[in-house]
């Protein structure tokens, strides 16, 4: 793999943001939700990522985030975490913006990102809004409620026809449109409103790399397409931009 135009640019660039998704957190061990082994082969969208799921039978749905859970809470952040994270501090403006829930990106050290979907760590009162930090695995009540008002407690996620936050959106836009270098990984770039966010990066001027192990419909729009792991090739990046331009 040639790495070095792209090294070229990003010894020119201040200002990189990257969209992640659930590619990247693949090599952890945490199932995708597209291709082979992805959790939409075993389990319906609709029974189990919509408001309305939820509302039918909120027992079955925390079922399945309690095993959810209890498969994240063990997990490492592998490489391609940590190259992210160290580089926040090599870059002058650097964000990272994920579609992932799993906090991986937290646990490798990054401190400034913004989280389209939620965390699986948070939930949410269903008629206070208010927002808790709960890492109980297993959870010690099914379904749990709202520890001062009583009610029910939801995922603090984004299902399929939920809005994303307007500030939290609004914060992905500017910062890929605002951006020289958007890398875009490990994700199938087909959910929206995520996947318009380096198509707006592209339009404003910025050079797109896309690092995925398999091409995807922004494929055809990258300037610099990767294919491969996302836990091996950010390390090669990282090496070619250690040395000395
Ligand atoms: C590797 C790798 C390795 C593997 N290294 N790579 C326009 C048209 C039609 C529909 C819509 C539309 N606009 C909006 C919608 C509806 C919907 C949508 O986009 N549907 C599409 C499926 C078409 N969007 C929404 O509903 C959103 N809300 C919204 O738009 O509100 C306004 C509105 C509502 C209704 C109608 C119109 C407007 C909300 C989306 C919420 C997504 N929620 C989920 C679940 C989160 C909670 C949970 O996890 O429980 O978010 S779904 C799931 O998909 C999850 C992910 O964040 C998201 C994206 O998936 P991601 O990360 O891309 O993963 P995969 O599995 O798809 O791909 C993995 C990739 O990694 C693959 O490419 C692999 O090749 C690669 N890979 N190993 C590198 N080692």
């Amino acid at each position: 793999m040639d790495f070095l135009p792209l090294i070229k640019l990003l010894h020119q660039t201040k200002h990189v943001t990257v969209l992640t998704g659930a590619g990247i957190s693949a090599e952890s061990g945490i199932p995708t939700f597209r291709g082979k082994n992805g959790l939409w082969k075993k389990y319906r969208a609709e029974d189990l990522a919509t408001p309305s799921a939820f509302n039918r039978d909120p027992k079955l749905i925390w079922e399945w985030y309690d095993w959810r859970r209890g498969l994240i809470a063990p997990v490492e952040p592998n490489p391609g975490h940590k190259v992210l994270a160290r580089w926040e501090k090599i870059f002058s403006d650097f964000a990272l913006i994920t579609q992932n829930i799993d906090g991986l990106h937290w646990k490798a050290g990054s401190k400034n990102i913004v989280e389209l979907h939620g965390n699986i760590w948070k939930m949410r009162c269903t008629e206070e809004e208010t927002i808790i930090e709960n890492f109980d695995s297993p959870l010690k009540e099914i379904p749990p409620r709202c520890p001062s008002c009583g009610a029910l407690l939801r995922p603090h996620v984004v299902w399929f026809g939920e809005s994303l936050s307007p500030s939290t959106i609004q914060k992905a836009f500017a910062l890929s449109s605002q951006c020289e270098v958007m890398f875009v990984i490990g994700t199938s770039a087909i959910v929206q409103p995520a996947a318009s966010l380096p198509l707006s990066a592209a339009e404003a001027g910025a050079k797109i790399v896309e690092i995925n192990i398999d091409p995807t419909p922004l494929s055809p729009y990258a300037d610099f397409s990767f294919k491969g792991k996302a836990g091996e090739i950010l390390p090669l990046i990282d090496n070619e931009l250690r040395k000395k331009p």
